[in-house]
């Protein structure tokens, strides 16, 4: 074994299903890639089972299991504590990790409501105050395209900010046999794609943009509005449908494992309403002025993973979908009409952001990556003492938007109907 001097930082992260796992291999991988100041230790995996836990732990590469998060917070070898459970328990575990003087990296979005949110943003700002940090994981951030989008409107190569169009468009529960998950309770996930994607799309504008969205006017809609209970036998095969990776058991704090128990009545599969959007449009306007419209739907039959945004300004424009993630589209207004139009920069070169860390140019980098991106920037921060990005704070924020966009779809006022002759 070779000596690392390196001091260590001890990791506990609480879940284990699609966001842990993924969160998992960006801990294992990112000290191979990125030269730390510190050394990640992943001390503790928690979960609610022993024995699924346990497993888990193994698989995942976690020195320890615990079976209940606040253990885990106690631990004398965890400064981290990495929160990948539904948002109905991630305010009072980062509350409480902060309380106890643990650095929080927690899934997105921050919260259920604006209040939980407000409550962790309170708790992030006390923390910091002890030198304690916070972040929120919006990964899409870290792919290099997303950044280097965000470099070339802060050098001002788009001019003024006109439109922003973006998308996040999904097709995982366009089958309505596809089973009621946690992700579409309303109790467990806070909102339907709002939340889950739209929340993504609209901290992806506003990091690239560097404006704010102020305002907002929306409309939602449940197309299915009762779904299979989890476990009951609904025919999934049919359109070959699967849901992302966690429909089962990263709520690690409490509650049913994967949504509501599963079963049939005399035969009939057994079913309950979904209490989510499957869908959220809106319009919106940013506070340097520029008007933008938004869609998160998980109903694009054919998009798997599509966040699309595209910004145009007085002097160009750019163009990025996550379906091509390491390609980022370029039109340079200030080029003679005959020679200007949008030309594909593919995002591999060691000058763009976070790639000199991974293979020769044009290798290209998948989803996994930006995790292990999220992560260093998040390990080279503590480490530092400086406050990680995005913060509560900035996780708050998108949170309000979340909200005004459900008053707005369900006040209507700016809805009108067409008039019939
Ligand atoms: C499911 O819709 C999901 O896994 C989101 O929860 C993630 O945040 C997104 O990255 C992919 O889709």
């Amino acid at each position: 074994m070779i000596a690392d001097d390196r001091p260590t930082l001890g990791i506990g992260m609480v879940g284990y299903a699609f966001m842990g796992r993924v969160h998992s291999q960006a801990w294992r991988s990112v000290g191979a890639f990125f030269d730390l100041p510190v050394r990640p230790v992943m001390a503790a995996l928690g979960g609610r089972s022993k024995e699924a836990t346990t497993a888990a732990a193994r698989d995942l590469g976690w020195a320890a299991a615990e079976t209940d998060w606040r253990d885990l917070i106690a631990r004398d070898d965890v400064q981290v504590v990495d929160i990948c459970t539904p948002g109905d328990s991630h305010a009072e575990i980062a509350i409480a990790a902060l309380a106890a003087g643990k650095h929080v990296i927690c899934e997105k979005p921050l919260a259920n409501s604006v209040a939980e949110a407000e409550a962790m943003a309170a708790a992030a700002r006390a923390a910091a105050g002890r030198g304690v940090h916070a972040m929120v994981a919006f990964n899409y951030r870290r792919v290099p395209a997303v950044a280097l989008a965000r470099r070339w409107v802060a050098e001002g190569r788009l001019g003024r900010l006109h439109h922003v169009r973006a998308q996040y468009l999904q097709d995982w529960i366009a089958d309505p046999a596809f089973p009621l998950v946690w992700r579409l309770q309303r109790e467990r996930a806070g909102s339907g794609a709002l939340g889950d994607i739209g929340a993504h799309v609209i901290d992806t504008a506003q990091f690239i943009t560097g404006e704010l969205l102020e305002g907002v006017s929306a409309l939602t809609e449940t197309f299915v509005k009762e779904r299979p209970l989890a476990g009951a036998s609904a025919g999934l095969s049919a359109t070959g449908a699967t849901a992302p990776a966690d429909g089962t058991a990263d709520g690690a704090a409490g509650g049913t494992a994967g949504g509501a128990a599963g079963g049939t009545v005399d035969g009939a599969v057994a079913t309950g309403a979904v209490d989510v959007d499957d869908a959220a449009l809106f319009i919106g306007r940013f506070s340097g002025g520029a008007l933008g419209s938004f869609e998160a739907t998980r109903f694009a039959t054919g998009r798997k993973n599509a966040l699309r945004i595209e910004v145009n300004g007085s002097k160009g424009s750019l163009a990025f979908d996550f379906e091509a993630m390491n390609e980022l589209w370029f039109h340079d207004h200030t080029l003679p009409a005959a020679e200007a139009g949008f030309r594909r920069v593919i995002v591999t070169e060691a000058e763009h952001p976070y790639a000199a860390a991974w293979w020769p140019p044009g290798h290209g980098l998948g989803y996994e990556h930006t995790f292990t991106h999220e992560i260093k920037d998040f390990v080279e921060a503590v480490a530092a003492g400086v406050a990680p990005a995005p913060s509560f704070a900035d996780g708050l924020r998108v949170q309000r938007v979340l909200a005004a966009v459900e008053a707005s779809a369900a006040d209507g006022s700016r809805f009108t109907p067409v008039e019939e002759s």
